[in-house]
């Protein structure tokens, strides 16, 4: 057999071997076709991943991209700090990026505002500035980044989220795996995963500069999270709820990375 099959090899023509590996070549190549055919048909076709949380990928695509965020996940631990500057180097000026559920042409009152915490079975932990300022005070200065491509090195002060669980007892909490924040009006919300809600430099601040907060920078209370981008630094905490499912978040809607991590 094996000779046969040189000797017919030896007797083709020079035009007829071009002809040969031209199919060849052209088979291989509908091969590979079909198959990223099949396999776009494939991704096309599959499910959409459980609505609502982030803009609605195909399920296959929002495994690998959940994927790709438990690698992240998987290095980021709280012993690592963010890096801190000295105070001569925070913004004189902290700019006001970004005003959803905020905007200056709501009525918005900081001297009757309490901060909400909704525990199981609905119950719900209502705590003022004037408590809140009782607590510990945690100053951070470090860059604040946006995704939208700026950062600013600034000067925070508050109480770090995790002195609060302590203070409230509210330690079983730490157990699930969501912080959701929303502003009192609902119109901007974020989900944090645990680790990142209970980092050191996790803090609710109440102060910029050793100054109240500003209404533009969040006033009465704001989320500042220096291992997250701006995004997820809620301004004006209304209420804060703990889940296993993903909280909902408002640029993840809109098909930001929901981690946002740095
Ligand atoms: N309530 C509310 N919080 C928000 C936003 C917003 O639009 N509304 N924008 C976010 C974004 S994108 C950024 S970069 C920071 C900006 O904070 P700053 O205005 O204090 O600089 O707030 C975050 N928190
Ligand atoms: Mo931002």
């Amino acid at each position: 057999m094996e000779t046969k099959t040189t000797k017919e090899k030896k007797e083709l023509t020079v035009e007829q071997q071009i002809n040969r590996r031209n199919f060849i070549s052209f088979a291989g190549f509908a091969v590979l076709a079909g198959s990223a055919f099949g396999g776009w048909r494939w991704l096309s076709n599959s499910p959409e991943e459980t609505a609502g949380i982030t803009a609605g990928a195909k399920a296959p695509l929002r495994r690998a991209l959940n994927n790709t965020e438990l690698i992240f996940r998987n290095f980021f631990s709280s012993n690592h700090l963010v890096k801190t500057y000295p105070k001569s180097r925070a913004a004189k000026h902290v700019r006001v990026n970004s005003d959803i559920g905020i905007e200056s042409n709501k009525k918005f009152d900081p001297a009757t505002w309490k901060l909400e915490i909704v525990k199981k079975g609905g119950e719900i932990l209502q705590i003022t500035l004037d408590e809140l300022k009782k607590l510990p005070k945690t100053e951070l200065i470090y860059d604040f980044k946006c995704v939208e491509g700026w950062d600013q090195i600034s000067h925070w002060a508050g109480v770090k989220f995790i002195d609060l669980i302590e203070h409230y007892h509210l330690g079983e909490y730490t157990q699930m795996q969501y912080v959701g924040m929303e502003t009192p009006d609902k119109a901007y919300y974020v989900g944090i995963d645990m680790p990142s809600a209970v980092h050191p430099q996790t803090i609710l601040a109440y102060e910029v500069n050793d100054k109240p907060l500003p209404l533009g920078n969040g006033a009465p209370l704001r989320l500042i999270i220096p291992v997250k981008y701006g995004i997820k630094n809620l301004k004006r905490i209304g209420t804060i709820t703990f889940s296993n499912t993903r909280p909902r978040d408002y640029w993840a809607e809109q098909g930001y990375d929901y981690y946002s991590g740095l």
